[in-house]
């Protein structure tokens, strides 16, 4: 199998911290993002959305979403599980993953994407041009603060998203937080639990 990545992408950092916590390697190629590869011909051919990541496995079959690649992974390396220890709480990640996506991921990207030249015709990943819309910009905003105090309530509640230890939820509410940093937007001081959640979180992937 193949990875094609770019790491300090968001949805790249996503897939690049489940490999770290399970201490895997891949075969890996990196696809220049600052100089837009991603639309090259040859990346093309292989992904069409010219998104990253992507694996390729060895039948050429072309995975092309974060989460599938984790789940994916997951599977083949079951040490350290990453998507719960039953049918349950596998459905239950996957569910944060999606929440977490949504709600504060494609936030951050609405804040980020809709004003700039660099993401000039391109508010949405992927070949689709269209314009820009800048009154997402604050509408991005309010939804990334109403999205730090809902995580800041679950996990007053309980330590890890979902059972009782890491799951591919808390590192993607974990990049997500980061990935808010990138539109000036911290972590408020009415979201003490979610700061030192935060702070832990970087500790223990050494960051
Ligand atoms: N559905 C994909 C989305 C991946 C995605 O949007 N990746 C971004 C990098 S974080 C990308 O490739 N953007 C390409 C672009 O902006 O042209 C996933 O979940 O992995």
């Amino acid at each position: 199998m193949k990875l094609y990545t770019y790491e300090p992408a968001p949805n790249p950092r996503r897939l690049g911290l489940f490999i770290k916590h399970k201490g895997i390697s891949i075969n890996t190629q990196a696809i220049d993002m600052m100089t837009k590869e991603q639309f090259s011909d040859s990346f093309c051919a292989i992904n069409p959305r010219s998104t990253l990541p992507i694996l390729v496995l060895d039948d050429g079959t072309v995975l092309t979403d974060t989460i599938a690649i984790c789940l994916y992974l997951d599977s083949l390396h079951p040490e350290k599980p990453l998507f719960g220890r039953s049918d349950l709480e596998r459905a239950q990640v996957i569910g944060r993953c999606h929440q977490i996506f949504f709600e504060g991921f494609s936030a951050v990207a609405e804040v980020l994407r809709n004003k700039g030249e660099a993401f000039k015709d391109r508010p949405l990943p992927g070949p689709l041009k269209m314009p820009q819309i800048p009154a997402l910009i604050d509408r991005g905003n309010l939804r990334i603060g109403a999205f730090y105090e809902a995580m800041n309530a679950e996990l007053s509640r309980q330590d890890f998203l979902v059972g009782n230890d890491l799951s591919q939820a808390d590192i993607d509410l974990y990049v997500t937080l980061g990935f808010s940093g990138w539109v000036k937007r911290q972590i408020p001081d009415n979201c003490p639990v979610l700061q030192n959640w935060f702070a832990g979180m970087k500790s223990r992937f050494g960051e």
